[in-house]
């Protein structure tokens, strides 16, 4: 039973009782309505008070339930909400805590409401990709006017009850025992007798709804870009002023085409995805995660300065170790500096500026990290520094700390086996700048224990952070894919494009920055020197040398002024460079290419479909456990769009089996042999299946 009926004193209390935040699926839905006729059928009873069980009101409609059929099954939330609005007796909606979307929506067809100040409300449906279905768009309005409702309804922002109490929303606001204050307001209620209030009688008034209107849907415009829900909403909302059935068959139509829409679809895929990516299947409850007090951080370099940030923000003691005074001293004064620059912005206050740096300690002596229960080292992406790192961490960690590595690409059972205590070991792999970027890969090596594993995904949600779960191979999930993709960004150079024209393809397919740009912006040689390491471990594969030769000209990105393009002081735009198209157009020559035009789509289907194809070879091989997860990792960490869903959803999207054909196609061209496709993508193609099933 997901809803619970009683009756106390003349009352009957329906509690929503569907774990974990009282979603309103089918059985649900059903159960409020059965609870409300048997309320009516009863003549002991006066009133109805509607509240939830546990820490929600209700989150809303439930979005699992989505494009099945049972959401379009009877009772439909409207048809519920109809109900209560339609009630004989007076209905008092008590809401205990968060009250979203659908859950705010069956909370406006009450007749009354009651609320604790700091339950959060709020109709978040634009985030994924939809708008309010179930009336919200309508009585919102009413409720609390057009202007605020409609950048609640735009924003999708949840705000607590108390910032709504100059509204009509709200009867009456609470400090603590939410049901008592709605019993008294239904006794009186139904003393009072009907007929009772209904938001949908309500007016809405603006001395200029059209021009408050065309002014928002213009600023709309010009944000929502590739999202359609957002206008839609306005749309919506307008509809507002309008006679209230008119207004709710508008939203009504604009919640079914968004429902089915691929946008909507890659939202709702990324929000459970992002959910399902800190669920390991072996990490039950059963595992009892270590305890972290205090963090050491190796390395006062931009990654170790960026992650020592990410748990002084929330409230964890640093000690980060330098082997030189100088380099300690400019990795100290960086996070200051970066501190200062958010104070300035007023993201930070001086106090917290202040109190954040107190928290952190400097030091040149690894006797320092004795009483640390966590260790990350970033220090230089080499064997031999990290072996002189983790022998010393396992001299000195006391017993039980855990030893994490920053490594993008080493092999961290190697690195473990540089301990005693590889169980302590795992890699924490953050990406630049890692103060600001949401991804985190933890990589969970050979020996790595549980316990250890679920504590660094705890850690990773305190301090704000997107963990997703990756075996140990080169590059693990998000760099092994994206060598893949900047391979055929060089084979496009030998054929015929050149990097702006890569950059503008990729961009306008929605990638926040170009294979070229984003090469640049994180510096050229990073991936000359993963080249020359493949040129000795795996000969076989091939790589544009084009790369090579732009960093045989010291063109190393933004860093050196030039790269793939040019760069002018003080400016971060990048300038297409003369040098580098005549390098290209020789390279191709020096090869005996003949250049041709290539189309921005076969430039997105190579860059995309490589992506897809080495993801697919992760997923096989079990280095990453789900297709989401790899979809998490591109959407949080490697600018992939979101309304695309990553690159293995948007695969499903385009069809494996179109997939497949186009990378078929491909491997008739140049450096056709790149394109040897994953049994899984071809097993999955055959058989019509998908990477999210
Ligand atoms: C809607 O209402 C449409 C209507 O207008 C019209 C209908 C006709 N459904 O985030 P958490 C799960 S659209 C199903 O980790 P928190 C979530 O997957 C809906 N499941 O916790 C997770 O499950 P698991 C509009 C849901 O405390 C668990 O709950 N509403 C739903 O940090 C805990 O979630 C929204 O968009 C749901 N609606 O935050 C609200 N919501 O444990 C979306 C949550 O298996 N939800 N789950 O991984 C949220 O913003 C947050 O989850 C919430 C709790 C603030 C509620």
């Amino acid at each position: 039973m997901t809803t619970h009926y009683d009756v106390r004193d003349g009352i009957a209390v329906l509690t929503l009782t569907n774990p974990p935040v009282n979603g309103l699926g089918l059985g649900t839905r059903r159960g409020v309505l059965e609870g409300l006729s048997r309320a009516q059928d009863d003549g002991t009873v006066r009133a109805i008070v509607i509240t939830g069980a546990g820490r929600a009101f209700s989150g809303g409609a439930d979005i699992r339930e989505f494009n099945s059929p049972a959401a379009n099954q009877e009772p439909t939330l409207p048809t519920v909400i109809a109900a209560l609005e339609n009630s004989t007796k007076p209905v008092v909606a008590a809401i205990n805590a968060t009250a979203l979307g659908g859950g705010l929506e069956l909370a406006l067809g009450a007749h009354y409401r009651v609320a604790a100040r700091k339950a959060q409300v709020g109709l978040p449906e634009v985030k994924l990709g939809i708008l309010p279905g179930a009336g919200g768009t309508q009585r919102l309005p009413r409720a609390i006017g057009l202007e605020l409702a409609l950048n609640l309804i735009v924003s999708g922002t949840a705000v607590t009850a108390e910032t709504l109490a100059a509204t009509r929303l709200f009867d009456r606001l609470v400090e603590t025992d939410v049901l008592a204050a709605a019993f008294e307001l239904a006794q009186t209620a139904a003393n009072q007798g009907a007929p009772y209030p209904r938001v949908r009688d309500w007016r809405v008034k603006h001395p200029n709804a059209d021009g408050f209107i065309a002014f928002a849907r213009m600023g709309v415009a010009a944000v929502a870009k590739n999202f359609p829900a957002p206008l839609k909403c306005v749309d919506a909302v307008a509809a507002s002023v309008k006679p209230f059935e008119i207004g709710l068959a508008i939203e009504r139509a604009a919640f079914s085409e968004l429902v089915a829409s691929t946008e909507s679809k890659a939202l709702r895929h990324a929000f459970f995805g992002e959910r399902a990516a800190s669920k390991v299947a072996d990490i039950g409850d059963d595992i009892t995660p270590r305890t972290i007090v205090k963090v050491g951080v190796i390395g006062a370099g931009t990654m170790g300065g960026g992650i020592s940030m990410n748990f002084l923000n929330a409230g964890l003691p640093v000690t980060i170790l330098e082997s030189q005074p100088e380099a300690l001293e400019r990795g100290l004064a960086t996070i200051r500096k970066n501190y200062e620059a958010s104070a300035k912005r007023g993201k930070l206050s001086a106090a917290q500026v202040e109190q954040r740096m107190h928290l952190l300690t400097p030091t040149l002596s690894y006797a320092d990290l004795t009483d640390a229960d966590l260790i990350v080292e970033a220090v230089f992406e080499d064997y031999g520094v990290k072996q002189a790192v983790f022998e010393q961490l396992d001299a000195i960690a006391k017993p039980g700390a855990i030893l994490a590595s920053n490594t993008s690409t080493l092999d961290v059972n190697r690195i473990a086996a540089f301990t005693k205590r590889p169980q302590d070991v795992l890699g924490t792999h953050f990406f630049s700048p890692a103060n600001v970027m949401k991804l985190l890969e933890l990589v969970r090596g050979a020996e790595t224990g549980k316990d250890v594993l679920a504590t660094a995904l705890g850690l990773a949600k305190k301090i704000g952070k997107t963990a997703v779960v990756s075996g140990v191979r080169d590059g693990f999930i998000g760099n092994r894919m994206i060598e893949q993709y900047s391979r055929q960004a060089g084979f496009l150079l030998e054929e015929g494009a050149l990097p702006q024209q890569v950059d503008r393809a990729a961009e306008k397919f929605g990638f926040a920055m170009g294979p070229f740009r984003m090469g640049d912006l994180a510096g050229n040689d990073i991936g000359w020197a993963i080249r020359k390491r493949r040129a000795i471990e795996q000969p076989d594969v091939t790589y544009s040398k084009t790369a090579d030769l732009v960093c045989e000209l010291g063109r190393y990105g933004q860093k050196t002024g030039a790269g793939w393009y040019d760069y002018k002081a003080g400016d971060r735009a990048a300038y297409p460079s003369p040098v580098v198209d005549v390098l290209i157009v020789q390279h191709s020559q020096d090869l005996g290419l003949h250049r041709r035009t290539i189309s921005d789509a076969e430039i997105v289907e190579r860059l995309v479909y490589s992506l897809v194809n080495e993801g697919a070879k992760i997923l096989e091989e079990g280095i990453a456990a789900k297709a989401s997860d790899i979809d998490i990792v591109y959407l949080s960490g490697y600018g992939f769009p979101l309304w695309r869903g990553g690159p293995m959803f948007y695969a499903d999207t385009v069809g494996l089996y179109n997939v497949l054909r186009a990378m078929r196609r491909y491997a008739t061209g140049h450096q056709g042999a790149a394109w040897q496709p994953a049994p899984l993508l071809v097993q999955l193609a055959e058989s019509g299946g998908q990477f999210n099933a």
